[in-house]
């Protein structure tokens, strides 16, 4: 049968969708046809209608799998709305929006089915009954609408076991345009699941929603589990050996070091088969000396942290993130110790967060000083434990919300004006407050230009163009030498300089 991916990336950063990856790889081995629709304005396939028509009809597929994160959502119903001018085929969508608010999803236009979950063995058997014109209404994850409006909501089976399954099918996504947009990194994972409760992450949900409705009872440790090391080293292999280009291997799992044994044996053989600099993300708590030389043996440069917030009341009362500041110097120094670099995700605009709260982070972050800083603004994501605290306390913007692609920049809960104002200030020029900490002579100016930015109003501030000021002192301090954090490609990215990030 012809099965056709769409993935909706649209006004993010594209990345490969492992969702779609190991479904695909799934489906290839039953002898299915696999086609994508990958859009993307970076990759040159922005939102157009009459092209996905073309495309979807070129393909002619039996089944079309609609994959999808919350942001994307006002996207996919547009393009549901006209979908059943033209095709008459079953169609179904995925993901962790669906899996959080399935019953939403079922309301979309044109669609039959939503997976509940994870979807390897749901769509293997959707696909078979449908090839062969069987009775699918009992698949377990998948939940239907019926013509006459009812659903039918079938249970879910365990969670999948990762030994069982092929290695991904990353080729399925236009890698040769992919990777120059990620400087040549190549990205991948070896887990899923993640052991922590943080309030902010579908994580929690997503196991209450197991535990609420599989078939079998499930636990946290059924949850989190690894890929097979031989699968994991062969996701890489497969990939760099048709693609010399690539320079270096991102593990974005939520926390790469996690399981120690799995560490130790998969870099064992990293080390020997794969060879190149690697990045991975760490949660601080699960970090040690040990396991960094492990890292740092098998190839890792740089290790990518959620520091988050500098209040520990907000990491405590609304981030539900039992991460002290404390661990996190800890993390920070166990890497300046051993020569690594360190990259720092943290989120400001967050509810109940006040102004000196804010300054809160760009302390911890000026007192760990990585390599690389990134702020986003906080996004209330549906389902999740601070979604709700938001919606009680009627914070949520719902139009404000439903127009952002990503939660780079902008925030979306009612903020009074003027912190709305301070926190866009603060969220762009970030860099600047991290440079006052430096006792240099970028201190120097950055005090004076904050001084500048602090007073203007809102008009003069959509004025300033910040891009091309923090430009032109970067270009300054590196003549001379100067350390300095400044801003990098991405609005929410600063770059220490000197740095060894980009060489
Ligand atoms: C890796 C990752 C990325 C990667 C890949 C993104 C992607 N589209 O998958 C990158 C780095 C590119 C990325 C970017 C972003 N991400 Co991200 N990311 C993750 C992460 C850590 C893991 C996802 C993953 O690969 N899991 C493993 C795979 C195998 O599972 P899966 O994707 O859920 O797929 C399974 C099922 O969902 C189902 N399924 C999936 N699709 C389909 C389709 C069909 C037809 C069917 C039947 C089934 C099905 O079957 C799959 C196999 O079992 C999750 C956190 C998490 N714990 O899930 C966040 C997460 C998915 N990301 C999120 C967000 C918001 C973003 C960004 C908007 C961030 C930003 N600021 O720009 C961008 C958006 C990019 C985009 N438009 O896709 C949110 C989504 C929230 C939500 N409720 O929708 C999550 C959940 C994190 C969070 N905050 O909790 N991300």
């Amino acid at each position: 049968m012809n099965i056709m991916f769409i993935n909706f990336n649209i006004g993010s950063t594209p990345g490969i969708n492992n969702g779609i990856a190991i479904l695909s790889a799934v489906l290839k081995k039953e002898g299915h046809r696999v086609g994508l629709i990958f859009l993307n304005e970076e990759l040159g396939y922005g939102f157009n209608l009459d092209e996905m028509r073309k495309e979807i009809m070129g393909f002619n597929p039996g089944i079309l799998g609609i994959s999808l994160i919350e942001t994307q959502l006002k996207y996919a119903a547009k393009f549901c709305k006209g979908l059943r001018d033209y095709y008459k085929g079953f169609v179904i969508c995925g993901g962790s929006y669906p899996t959080m608010v399935p019953e939403e999803c079922l309301l979309l236009d044109s669609i039959d089915a939503v997976c509940v979950g994870e979807g390897e063995e749901a769509l293997r058997e959707l696909a078979d009954a449908l090839e062969n014109c069987r009775e699918y209404n009992r698949i377990k994850n998948l939940w239907f609408r019926q013509p006459d409006g009812s659903t039918i909501k079938n249970r879910l089976r365990p969670f999948q076991g990762l030994a069982e399954l092929p290695p991904e099918d990353k080729e399925i996504f236009d890698l040769e345009k992919i990777l120059p947009l990620k400087n040549y990194q190549l990205e991948t994972m070896v887990s899923r699941g993640c052991p922590y409760q943080c309030s902010y992450c579908i994580n929690q949900s997503y196991l209450k929603k197991y535990q609420n409705l599989c078939e079998d009872t499930v636990s946290l440790k059924d949850y989190v589990r690894m890929k097979k090391v031989g699968t994991a080293i062969r996701e890489i292999t497969d990939v760099i050996s048709s693609h010399p280009l690539i320079k270096k291997i991102a593990f974005i799992d939520d926390n790469f070091i996690l399981d120690s044994n799995f560490l130790e044996q998969f870099c064992q053989r990293y080390i020997k088969e794969i060879g190149m600099p690697f990045v991975c993300n760490a949660n601080p708590l699960s970090y040690s000396e040990r396991k960094a030389k492990i890292l740092k043996n098998a190839g890792c440069d740089d290790v990518r942290f959620g520091v988050e917030s500098g209040s520990e009341r907000i990491k405590q009362e609304i981030l539900q993130r039992p991460v002290s500041n404390l661990a996190v110097m800890r993390a920070f120094e166990i890497n300046k110790k051993l020569g690594m670099m360190t990259s720092s995700f943290n989120m400001i605009g967050l509810p109940t967060e006040t102004k000196e709260e804010v300054f809160q982070t760009l302390k911890l972050n000026a007192l760990i000083m990585p390599d690389t800083v990134k702020v986003m603004t906080f996004y209330p994501f549906k389902n999740t434990p601070i979604y709700d605290l938001c919606r009680q306390h009627n914070l949520i913007d719902y139009d404000k919300k439903l127009e952002l692609d990503n939660y780079d920049t902008f925030t979306c809960l009612k903020f009074p004006r003027e912190h709305r104002l301070f926190l866009q200030k603060v969220q762009t020029a970030f860099n600047w407050y991290l440079n006052l900490s430096l006792e240099n002579e970028s201190s120097k100016v950055c005090a004076s230009l904050i001084r500048k930015i602090e007073e203007m109003n809102e008009t003069e501030w959509n004025r300033f163009d910040f891009y091309a000021v923090d430009g032109e002192i970067s270009q300054g301090f590196k003549k001379k030498g100067v350390p300095h954090y400044s801003k990098f490609v991405n609005r929410s990215l600063a770059v220490k300089f000197p740095s060894r990030h980009f060489n």
